[in-house]
C-alpha cells in the first residue's frame, strides 16, 4: 500500500472508531480511497475520443462512427462479469443488456440518463477508470448540455448522478478553440491533472500525401502547443487513435496483411484514387470490399506506409502500428504522471470530505483532530501542496507562489522541487531551500489573497523540510 493511502486508511479507521454513524461515513469515504482514479476524455465532436477509449481498453466497446456517435457519458471500469447499468438523473440504476460488448437500447430516454456505467474485465483499466463523453459543440445542443450537466452541474449538485473525475484527457485535432479551453477551465482540473492529446496524428498537416510526414509534423506541433498551453495542460502528446484502436484491439488479421502487401508498388496518389472507387478492377489484386475494410482499419497513412511492412506478416504490421499510434507514450504518461496526480487529487478530495464532516458533526473536535493530523503527515505533504496549488490557480494563477507550488508538486526529487539541475549537490540543495524559505517569509509580509497567505505557510514549512 502506498504511504498516502495507508495514512488515509488509518484516519478512516480512527473516524469509524468514534461512533457507529461515523463508521458509515468512513465506509462511504473509504470506497473512494479504494477505487481507482477516474480519467475523463473530453473534446470536440469527432475528435476521436471513443476510438482512443477502445485503444486504451483493448476492445471495441465504445461506439465510434463518422456520424455523431456518443450520446451519453459512459464510465468504463474494471470488473467481472462484463455488464452495464444506466444511472438515471434521480440516482436510480437500471441494468442494460449488452450484445457482444455493445449497448443496444437504453432503459430510459437519453435525457433521463445521467451516465452509463460499464464493467469490463480488463487489466488496462485496473489502475484508472475511463469516462467517455459526448463531443463538445456538438451538432445537437442536447448532447453538449448532457456533458455539461454530468461534469459541471452534476459535479456540485447531484452526487449520485455526478461522475467525479480526478483528471482529464483533452483531445483536439488541430489548435484548440477558445470555447474548448473555456469549457476545460470550467471543469476545474489543474494543468497537472489535464493531458492534451493531438488526435488524428496520421492525418495531420497535409495528410498522408503531403511532403512532410504527418506523424513527425504532429509531434512537432504537439511540442509547440504544449509550450503555449502550459497553463492548461501538463503536456500535449500526438496520438493516431485509429492506428491505436486497430493495433490494440486485435482487429488485424493475417488476411488483412496479405491484402495490404498485395497493394505494394502502386503510387500513393493512385492508391488513394483506387480507395475512392467502388468498381472492381481486374488489374488490382484486392477487391473493393477488402480495400474498404483496410481503409477502415488503417486509414490512408496506414495503407500507404504499411504496405512494405505488411509483407512481413500481421504481427510485424501490428508492431509498426503500435509504434506509430503514440499509445505507448500516452500509457506511460497516464501511469507515471496523470494517473499519479489524479491519485493526489483523489486523496485531497477525501481530506475535504473529512473537513466537511468536521464542520457538521457533533464530534467535530475529534474529527478536526484527525484531519489536522492528516494535513501534517509527511506522507500527505504533496496532497496538501496540491490543495494549495488548486486554490492559487483560482485566486492568482500568475503569482510566483503558484509556480513554486506547481514545481514542488510536479518534481519528484529535492533538487527538482527547488528548480535546481538533477546533479545539484546536497549543499546546493540546502542553500537553495534556505534562500527560498527567506523569500517566502518576505512574501508573507504582503500577500494579495487569503489563498496566498495559507499557501505561504505551507511553502515555508516545505522549504524547511527540504533544507533539513
Ligand atoms: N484517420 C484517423 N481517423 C480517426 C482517428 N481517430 C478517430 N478516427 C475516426 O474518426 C471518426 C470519429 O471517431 P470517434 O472516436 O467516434 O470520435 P468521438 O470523439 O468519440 O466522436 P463523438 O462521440 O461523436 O463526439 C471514426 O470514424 C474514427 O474511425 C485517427 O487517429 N486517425
Ligand atoms: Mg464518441
Amino acid at each position: 500500500m502506498d504511504p498516502a493511502r495507508a495514512s488515509l486508511d488509518r484516519a478512516l479507521h480512527a473516524l469509524a472508531a468514534i461512533g457507529p454513524d461515523l463508521a458509515g461515513h468512513a465506509n462511504r469515504i473509504g470506497a473512494q480511497l479504494w477505487s481507482p482514479p477516474r480519467i475523463v476524455i473530453v473534446g470536440r465532436l469527432k475528435a476521436g475520443k471513443s476510438t482512443l477509449v477502445n485503444a486504451l481498453i483493448g476492445a471495441p466497446v465504445a461506439e465510434t462512427a463518422a456520424l455523431e456517435a456518443t450520446h451519453v457519458v459512459s464510465v468504463y471500469q474494471d470488473g467481472a462479469p462484463a455488464r452495464a447499468e444506466a444511472v438515471l438523473l434521480d440516482g436510480t440504476r437500471r441494468p442494460i443488456e449488452t450484445v457482444r460488448g455493445h449497448v443496444t437500447t437504453l432503459p430510459a430516454s437519453a435525457d433521463q440518463v445521467a451516465y452509463l456505467q460499464r464493467w469490463l474485465p480488463s487489466a488496462a483499466i485496473r489502475d484508472h477508470t475511463l469516462i467517455d463523453t459526448p463531443g463538445l459543440a456538438t451538432l445537437t445542443a442536447e448532447n453538449e448540455a448532457r456533458t455539461h450537466r454530468v461534469l459541471i452541474d452534476g459535479f456540485e449538485q447531484t452526487r449520485t448522478a455526478s461522475v467525479d473525475a480526478d483528471a482529464a484527457v483533452f483531445l483536439f485535432d488541430s489548435t484548440p478553440r477558445a470555447d474548448e479551453i473555456a469549457f476545460l477551465k470550467k471543469l476545474g482540473f489543474t494543468p497537472l491533472t489535464t493531458l492534451g492529446v493531438l488526435s488524428r496524428a496520421d492525418g495531420f498537416g497535409e495528410g498522408a500525401l503531403g511532403v512532410r510526414d504527418p506523424l513527425e509534423h504532429a509531434a512537432a506541433h504537439a511540442a509547440i502547443l504544449a509550450a503555449r498551453m502550459q497553463d492548461t495542460v501538463m503536456t500535449v502528446l500526438p496520438v493516431a487513435g485509429l492506428l491505436a484502436e486497430t493495433s490494440h484491439t486485435g482487429a488485424l488479421t493475417e488476411a488483412d496483411a496479405r491484402a495490404l502487401a498485395a497493394l505494394v508498388g502502386i503510387e500513393p496518389f493512385d492508391l488513394l484514387d483506387l480507395l475512392d472507387s467502388e468498381a472492381p478492377d481486374a488489374s488490382v489484386p484486392v477487391p473493393p470490399e477488402v480495400r474498404g475494410r483496410l481503409v477502415d482499419l488503417l486509414g490512408e497513412y496506414g495503407m500507404i506506409h504499411g504496405r512494405a511492412i505488411a509483407a512481413r506478416g500481421a504481427a510485424a504490421l501490428n508492431d509498426w502500428l503500435v509504434a506509430c499510434s503514440g499509445v505507448p507514450q500516452l500509457r506511460s504518461v497516464l501511469a507515471h504522471h496523470l494517473g499519479v496526480f489524479a491519485g493526489v487529487q483523489r486523496a485531497g478530495r477525501i481530506i475535504r470530505e473529512l473537513d466537511l464532516l468536521a464542520y457538521s458533526h457533533p464530534a467535530r473536535d475529534r474529527i478536526r483532530g484527525i484531519v489536522d493530523q492528516l494535513r501534517m503527515d509527511p506522507a500527505l505533504h504533496t496532497v496538501v501542496l496540491f490543495e494549495h496549488l488548486q486554490a492559487m490557480l483560482d485566486a492568482d494563477p500568475t503569482s510566483p507562489v503558484t509556480s513554486e507550488l506547481r514545481r514542488l508538486v510536479e518534481q519528484p526529487t529535492a533538487a527538482g522541487k527547488l528548480g535546481l539541475p538533477p546533479h545539484a549537490t546536497v549543499d546546493q540543495v540546502r542553500a537553495e531551500a534556505i534562500q527560498k524559505r527567506s523569500w517566502a517569509h518576505a512574501q508573507a509580509l504582503s500577500t494579495m489573497t487569503a489563498a496566498e497567505d495559507a499557501a505561504l505557510v505551507v511553502l515555508i514549512r516545505t522549504y524547511g523540510l527540504l533544507a533539513a
